[in-house]
């Protein structure tokens, strides 16, 4: 139950903002912890700063034409959505796939408001992106749309003002065409764009930070526990760059990941995910999934449509997508005994399975927490390029899980210091919007 301010306040950003569901479902449970910290704080509310936080400083929508290999023009939507700048530079992926919008734009704009400031870095929070679907374009159709869709973004961003990267459908190829085009309409050759490659500019570590972050996130959740990964069967959803590096860090801390899994179904593999098979497949050949098990035979084997979340486990990791575990796929990783559950993907689980996580009392780490090594690595990519400097692999490593276990034992504490003990979603929400909220106090009414 909210309080009648923060309802009011709720009800009003609801209604300024309809048909955009995603959003809603992400400031609803960030409102759900917040009434906790209202109670202590009542000048956050004197100081409307939670009504100031639900509104994005600036959104960009643009249209971006192409031409196609038929020689067809071809017209999709851009979006930025600035959304806050308090704590830094607005930091947080582009994603181009056919259903994006501005709802869902908004709504990982607005997760990687909390997400960023629990990384303890300079970073403000945006995401952009386009309706353009790079799955079935030729590498010259990917060229040409995103030199198009930089024409128009470029005036927006910059090192100390806006610095995107990839998210789901921009990867190392789309980064290289955005950041060429860039640097040909400016002249300047600086951190606009994260996920650069390692020769101009990228950082090491950064291609597998999520995946990493959210398994290292899953062994501290683990450890709080008194028990670990080792020995432990994984289940990964997606096969996209987060599952992939998810799964390569299971294996490394001893763990066993046994599925994988695309939009057309997923592959169980008893013996294990075979990591340079998965990777050849996907990074290399850009195939779908069911490839893997007519590839590797033995104890594999695909299974078309279902769910991944059907095979038993004891540690669970969603790296696809939002909204693409429900409330059946909770109850049924409940029934066989899931111990753990730490998001690589932004709201991957709906509202009533995190809800029947937590109630079952499993360790829940929330995307915004458990998925923040991508944008922390990130940060790094920029720090490095402001000092001209390139880092080592093990070092980068190292900040990088450090991170991470500052980002667990932060949300940690902060739930216990609300009253809601291993509860991770509240010690996310509070304590992302705590620096937040006391950053725009600070700076007065902006
Ligand atoms: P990729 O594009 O590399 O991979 C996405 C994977 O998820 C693919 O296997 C894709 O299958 C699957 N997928 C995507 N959408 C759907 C859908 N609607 N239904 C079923 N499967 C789907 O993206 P990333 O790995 O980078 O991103 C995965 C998730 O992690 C996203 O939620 C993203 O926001 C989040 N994230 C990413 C970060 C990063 O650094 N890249 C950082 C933090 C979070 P198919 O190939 O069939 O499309
Ligand atoms: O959701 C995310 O945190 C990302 N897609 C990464 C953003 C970034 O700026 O590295």
């Amino acid at each position: 139950m909210l309080d009648s301010n923060l309802q009011a306040t709720l009800d009003g950003v609801l209604a300024r903002n309809p048909g955009e569901p995603e959003f809603h479902q992400a400031v609803h449970e960030v409102f759900d912890s917040l009434s906790l910290v209202q109670e202590r704080h009542p000048e956050y509310n004197d100081m409307g700063i939670l009504t100031r936080l639900c509104e994005p400083e600036r959104q960009i929508i643009f249209r971006v034409p192409w031409v196609d290999d038929r020689g067809e023009v071809q017209v999709n939507r851009g979006f930025r959505v600035e959304f806050n700048s308090a704590l830094g530079p607005y930091k947080g992926g582009l994603r181009f796939r056919s259903n994006v919008n501005l709802g869902i734009v908004k709504f990982l704009g607005f997760e990687q408001i909390f997400k960023n400031s629990l990384t303890g870095l300079p970073i403000g929070g945006g995401k952009g992106g386009s309706d353009f679907d790079p799955a079935g374009k030729s590498d010259g159709e990917v060229m040409r749309f995103c030199q198009s869709f930089m024409s128009e973004l470029y005036r927006h961003i910059g090192e100390y003002t806006d610095v995107p990267a990839g998210d789901i459908g921009v990867g190392a190829r789309e980064i290289g065409y955005l950041f060429g085009q860039y640097k040909r309409l400016t002249n300047k050759y600086e951190t606009v764009l994260t996920g650069k490659g390692l020769d101009w500019g990228g950082s090491l570590v950064r291609t597998e930070a999520t995946g990493y972050g959210a398994t290292i996130f899953a062994q501290e959740m683990l450890s709080a526990r008194g028990t670990s990964l080792e020995g432990r069967r994984v289940s990964v959803s997606g096969s996209g760059n987060v599952a992939i590096y998810a799964i390569e860090k299971v294996h490394q801390l001893g763990g066993i990941a046994i599925t994988a899994s695309d939009s057309t179904g997923y592959v169980v593999d008893e013996d294990g995910i075979d990591l340079e098979l998965l990777k050849q497949i996907k990074e290399v050949e850009r195939g779908r999934i069911s490839t893997y098990a007519e590839r590797r035979g033995g104890r594999s084997r695909f299974v078309a449509g279902g769910s991944v979340w059907d095979v038993p486990v004891d540690v669970a990791l969603p790296c696809a997508t939002q909204n693409e575990l429900h409330e059946k796929h909770a109850k049924t990783l409940v029934e066989n005994g899931v111990i753990a559950v730490s998001e690589g993907a932004n709201m991957p689980s709906t509202p009533t399975a995190v809800e029947i996580f937590q109630e079952a009392g499993i360790a829940y780490g929330p995307g915004k927490a458990a998925n923040a090594g991508g944008v922390a690595t990130s940060a790094l990519e920029m720090q490095q390029n402001a000092s001209r400097d390139t880092w080592s692999f093990e070092y980068t490593e190292g900040r990088l899980t450090d991170i991470m276990k500052g980002i667990h034992q932060n949300t940690l504490e902060t739930a216990e210091e609300f009253g809601r003990p291993g509860n991770y979603v509240v010690g996310a929400n509070v304590a992302g919007f705590r620096k937040v909220a006391d950053a725009m106090i600070a700076f007065g009414v902006i």
